[in-house]
């Protein structure tokens, strides 16, 4: 396959999108990689042309190839008019990506044989296919490199640059061979050390709602903090693994200084991917009129005047939180 009229590799930003372009790079030897998130696809805001192969993300307007296994971007793709076999790329339900590019090209190309391992990883960790918290934090190599992925996310700048450099070494190397690289161990490193610093801050803040009595979300209320607090939300399930969903509560800072705005964060425990369920987190932050998101996790924020406003709306807001979660 004569794939030398493509020139870059546009990917999602996580560790399924850093493994396709892995395998991508290694076939079609380009080394120019674009990460982005799905919304930037829809909004149009990623620019993309012929020349990109498109790997786990929705289907651009304009495009090579297309790489992708979300039941949803199919849709989109069909609401277009266009038929999904007739598209240059491939699209299929698998557990990743990765798995998707793993099995169209292996036929016609040999792949190393440490890749196979490398795809089976990622199956595992894009269908977030835990069961329990110890499966949850084990540390195997595909749970410390997204690891490392979310806390360089958290970086003011050299996430783009961090995440060329991983997929460079996943394209040459196996998953455990990228954890012995210096920038991708200190990372991992860095995230233990946020992990541990968050638990802290959150074991003193964690509650239940009165009106929860089977303490389905845990509600950690941040806001008695005056500087920002650094807070990883799945810390909270690791208090709390029987919780459902998690619900943060902190102010917006502005400049560094604590505003009297108030910001709700929400998400489902991997517990609910095990499970038939309604729940959907986006919907309740749209019901509300505060914010959005998709079923799995959700953001809101809600303006006050006063610190009297801000503390009767933030217990109004919970409330209204826990009985729309009761609803679903
Ligand atoms: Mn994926």
């Amino acid at each position: 396959m004569d794939l030398s009229q493509y020139n870059r590799i546009v990917t999602h930003d996580d560790l399924d999108g850093a493994v396709s372009a892995a395998l991508v790079s290694r076939i079609a030897g380009i080394e120019n990689f674009y990460f982005t998130g799905p919304v930037s696809i829809q909004d149009g805001r990623t620019a993309t042309t012929e020349s990109d192969i498109v790997c786990d993300l929705p289907c651009p307007v304009r495009f090579g190839m297309w790489f992708d296994h979300h039941p949803g971007n199919l849709e989109d793709v069909r609401l277009r008019d266009l038929d999904p076999d007739d598209l240059s790329g491939k699209f299929s339900t698998e557990a990743s990506c990765a798995r998707v590019i793993f099995d169209y090209f292996r036929g016609q190309y040999d792949f190393p044989p440490f890749m196979a391992e490398t795809v089976a990883r990622t199956d595992r960790i894009d269908s977030f296919n835990y069961r329990t918290m110890e499966e949850w934090r084990e540390p195997l190599p595909e749970r410390l490199l997204a690891d490392s992925i979310f806390v360089a996310s958290t970086w003011q700048r050299g996430y783009h640059r961090f995440l060329s450099h991983l997929v460079l070494l996943l394209r040459n190397g196996s998953m455990e061979d990228a954890l012995d690289d210096h920038q991708i161990g200190s990372a991992v490193a860095e995230y233990r050390e946020r992990e541990r610093r968050s638990l802290v801050l959150v074991e003193p803040d964690a509650t239940f709602h009165q009106d929860d009595p089977g303490r389905e979300v845990v509600v950690v209320d941040l806001t008695r903090h005056n500087r920002r607090p650094d807070v990883i939300r799945n810390t909270a399930f690791i208090l709390h693994p029987e919780a459902l969903a998690a619900l943060l509560v902190t102010n917006q800072f502005r400049g560094g200084r604590k505003t009297n705005d108030l910001n709700f964060s929400m998400s489902l425990s991997f517990l609910m991917n095990a499970r038939e369920h309604s729940k959907d987190v986006g919907e309740i932050m749209r019901r509300l009129n505060m914010g959005d998101g998709h079923p799995g996790a959700g953001a809101g924020r809600i303006s006050c005047r006063s610190k009297e406003e801000m503390m009767r709306v933030k217990d109004q807001t919970i409330a209204e939180i826990i009985r729309m979660w009761k609803e679903f």
